[in-house]
């Protein structure tokens, strides 16, 4: 039975977050953070770089402040006016360190349920290490403790993130009149065709195109890919997310010598930065979407639609084994994994190319994966509980 968080008290949260590279580290301490403050707690993001916000969540959410990374002169000045009392729960995102006169702070009165939120592994490290505690043997909070809290894809682990009325009705929002993010987004109903009209496109949307998203890093199969979506017989609309994956298009074009809006089958557009509530648009929208990192994979597993991951690289090819471990996890269908193993360069085979009823069998295993993920506890649920035991 999935537990009931909803007589719990509500807290105040204190969230650190330190932007490595790309957005998948704000991505995920955002929707936290949003996802809390639906659910009634209070929450402060700490985030060395908050800029990425402008777009990613451009209305903000009632219940989350954002606070520039305190250095220890801001932090010892809120401790001296009395303003900076420490949250009930501190939450390190992905080993960021807190600051050393933070954990002063952490030290002064009652202190905080201390946790480490790790990065989403299907590996089997996952659960035997979810839920441990780790003493702090040094520095100002020697003597307390930081929790090990996983994310993952099964019930012995922290859950994915999910907000509460995500899935109550899997077609989505209601007409969009605009493409830009409201909250009216969480609405019952989805028009899909409505949402892809309102995108602001080089070119209006054919009503027998695919749809492709693509939100990746730099594949080397790209050049394959787009080479392979112009000479389909079916037309196919690629829209490119901005940043990386827009600089990795335009370079395999001119590479293909092929023109940058594509050719034959296939045209290329290239998207805006959308907020985190549209790019889930993007993929309920889409016949097929690439993701890439953990934030946007998430999305792409609730969006229910067939899509291709780009895993994280790593320099030590970590990321080989964590890809397969997924394949595992989820019993991704095999003509899935060909394609994710070029995709992420695990082979150096051809691309496949999938045809109509591959693509139906990818979407028949989104949705039984999407149903089994959805009857597991979700991420801040499982956190909210796991706090309770441990205050
Ligand atoms: O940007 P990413 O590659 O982030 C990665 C991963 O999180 C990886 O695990 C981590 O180690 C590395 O960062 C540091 O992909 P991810 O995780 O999907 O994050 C992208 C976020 O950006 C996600 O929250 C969706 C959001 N986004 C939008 O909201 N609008 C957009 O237009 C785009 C392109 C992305």
């Amino acid at each position: 039975m999935k537990p009931d968080t909803s007589s719990f008290p509500v807290l105040h949260w204190d969230i650190f977050c330190r932007v490595i590279d790309n957005h998948g580290d704000l991505g995920v301490c955002w929707r936290l953070c949003a996802d809390l403050a639906q659910r009634g707690h209070t929450v402060r993001l700490w985030v060395d770089d908050a800029s990425a916000l402008a777009w990613m969540a451009p209305l903000g959410c009632a219940g989350v402040q954002v606070h520039a990374w305190p250095d220890d002169a801001a932090l010892q000045a809120l401790a001296d006016s009395n303003t900076c009392q420490v949250g009930d729960v501190v939450v390190e995102a992905f080993g960021c360190e807190l600051p050393e006169s933070f954990q002063i702070l952490m030290t002064r009165s009652t202190p905080p349920v201390w946790i480490n939120l790790e990065y989403l592994s299907a590996e089997d490290y996952v659960a035997r290490s979810h839920g441990l505690a780790s003493p702090v043997m040094s520095g100002p909070a020697r003597g307390l403790a930081k929790w090990f809290f996983f994310p993952g894809f099964t019930p012995d682990t922290g859950g994915l993130l999910r907000e509460l009325d995500l899935l109550d009705a899997p077609t989505h929002m209601d007409n969009a009149t605009s493409t830009i993010s409201t909250r009216q987004a969480r609405q019952p109903k989805f028009d899909r065709a409505a949402w892809l009209c309102a995108l602001p496109l080089d070119k209006p949307m054919g009503t027998n195109e695919r749809v492709i998203s693509l939100f990746c890093y730099e594949p080397a199969a790209l050049p394959e890919l787009l080479q392979q979506l112009s000479q389909t017989d079916a037309p196919t609309r690629l829209l490119v997310a901005q940043g990386r994956p827009s600089a990795a298009v335009a370079h395999a074009t001119q590479a293909l010598n092929m023109p940058a809006a594509g050719a034959k089958q296939l045209h290329i557009s290239h998207l805006p930065y959308l907020s985190q509530i549209d790019f889930d648009h993007l993929l309920w929208a889409c016949d097929l979407n690439f993701v890439r990192g953990e934030d946007s994979l998430v999305r792409a597993l609730w969006a229910g639609q067939p899509f291709v991951w780009h895993i994280y690289p790593q320099d030590d090819l970590a990321h080989h084994d964590k890809l397969q471990a997924f394949y595992q996890a989820l019993q991704m269908p095999q003509t899935l994994q060909h394609v994710h193993d070029v995709w992420n360069g695990r082979s150096t085979a051809a691309l496949p190319a999938w045809t109509p009823s591959d693509l139906a069998i990818w979407q028949v295993w989104s949705l039984q994966t999407r149903q089994v993920l959805q009857h597991q506890t979700d991420l801040s649920t499982a956190l909210i509980g796991f706090v309770e035991q441990k205050r």
